[in-house]
């Protein structure tokens, strides 16, 4: 297999519990997908680099892992600025969702789209984000809400992973609304939502299952059941959990072993106690809270103290957070949560990837994925500094770079 030397970078390879894993004068040996080296170009050894069929000089770029984005909606049908002016006239989300808008609408749009129609928007949302630095990404189901509609969705975020170039990781989140037909049958809604999921894994549709656990979503007692069919299935569970009031479902999906819990901004003590127990990574999602003009914080200072691994994400969806700036959320995650900017960094690359159980990336090391952001900056703490500027050179991913 070839080999390839990326040199003259300077590397931020987050690599160790802290810090930004610096090296000044680094460089990377790849081969196919995989990171075969690094480190000081100094100490690469003739007989590593043997056989080194190509040479990227990267003119003293910085080099980060790629970026990882471990919750979106990326897949739906139509949009909602609609909404968005109702709320600027001073309707609530809430308000919105109980007279049958909000994820309902979404829901009517993707049922009618066509597989190839949903794709095209998708494609091209992905690319908006993959422009910015994405090479993974997590695309939740859950505007379909019946067996075949949700499959339709799950497989154009199949799609993606393979056509695209980049990792699509599959969350089905069946228990996101209540579809019309179930109108007053919660119940049997979520009893539909467990019966669809052994067809949906069959099919190979399925990586993790997520539920909307809120008092416009549904409760944890229904979540459980949900959460207790994939554990039946040996699939990993994570959770929309503690966004908009406080139902204690983190504890919950703390008790599944969550992968992650996210949104977060009425979490309680016992929630964050839990977490720390179950190594669940805390998703923090900046977009929807600015976008819904929250004022609830997340308790950014407790989840650190605790030890809590905090992760970012875009959130991308039509109804509360219909961003497509992966470097926006860095932004954004220090001037609202008051993250630091390397604890931003990590959030989208290192913390991603443990929120979505993947142990092959998120860092640069060697056996790791070839998946990393060369950036025209002079230290990866501008990442989070600029908003509005993008600053990508190339994206590599699997060892494919974007300029080939
Ligand atoms: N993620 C979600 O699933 C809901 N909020 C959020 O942050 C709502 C999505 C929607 O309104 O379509
Ligand atoms: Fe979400």
């Amino acid at each position: 297999m070839s080999r390839v030397l990326w040199h003259n970078a300077r590397l931020a390879t987050l690599d160790g519990e802290q810090g930004w894993g610096w090296i000044e004068q680094g460089a990377m040996l790849t081969e196919g997908a995989q990171i075969l080296w690094v480190g000081e170009a100094s100490q690469l050894s003739p007989e590593l680099a043997e056989g080194t069929l190509r040479r990227h000089d990267l003119g003293g770029a910085v080099v980060t892992p790629g970026l990882i984005d471990c919750h979106t909606h990326l897949v739906y049908g139509g949009q909602r600025a609609h909404e968005f002016e109702l709320r600027l006239q001073g309707a609530s989300y809430e308000e919105i969702a109980r007279a049958g808008g909000g994820i309902r609408s979404s829901v009517a749009a993707t049922r009618e789209a066509d597989e190839s129609l949903l794709f095209k928007q998708a494609a091209r949302r992905a690319k908006a984000l993959m422009d910015e630095g994405v090479c993974t990404l997590e695309v939740k189901s859950g505007y379909g809400l019946s067996l075949e509609a949700e499959a339709k969705m799950l497989r154009v975020a199949r799609r993606m992973g393979s056509d695209l170039g980049l990792t699509v990781c599959t969350t089905y989140l069946g228990a996101h609304a209540l579809p019309p037909e179930y109108a007053d049958r919660q119940d049997d809604y979520v009893q539909a939502v467990c019966d669809w999921l052994p067809a949906l894994q069959a099919q190979g549709l399925v990586d993790a299952v997520d539920a909307f656990c809120e008092g416009i979503g549904f409760t944890p007692a229904q979540t459980r059941l949900v959460f207790e069919a994939a554990k039946r299935l040996g699939l990993p569970v994570k959770l929309h959990a503690e966004q908009l009031s406080d139902q204690g479902g983190t504890q919950l999906a703390c008790e599944f072993g969550a992968l992650s819990c996210d949104h977060l901004e009425y979490l309680s003590t016992e929630g964050i106690g839990a977490m720390a127990r179950s190594g669940t990574v805390a998703v923090l999602l900046p977009g929807a809270y600015y976008f819904l003009r929250e004022t609830k914080l997340p308790p950014v200072h407790a989840l650190r103290e605790a030890g809590v691994p905090i992760a970012l994400a875009t959130d991308h969806n039509p109804g509360t957070s219909p961003v497509l700036s992966p470097l926006l959320m860095l932004n954004m995650a220090c001037t609202l949560f008051r993250l630091t900017p390397e604890e931003s960094l990590r959030g989208m690359t290192v913390q991603a990837a443990l929120a979505l159980g993947l142990a092959d990336r998120g860092r640069l090391a060697a056996g790791l994925r070839a998946d990393f952001c060369v950036w025209d900056v002079e230290h990866p703490r501008e990442l989070a500094y600029y908003f509005g500027r993008n600053p990508l050179l190339q994206r590599v991913c699997g060892g494919k770079s974007s300029r080939d």
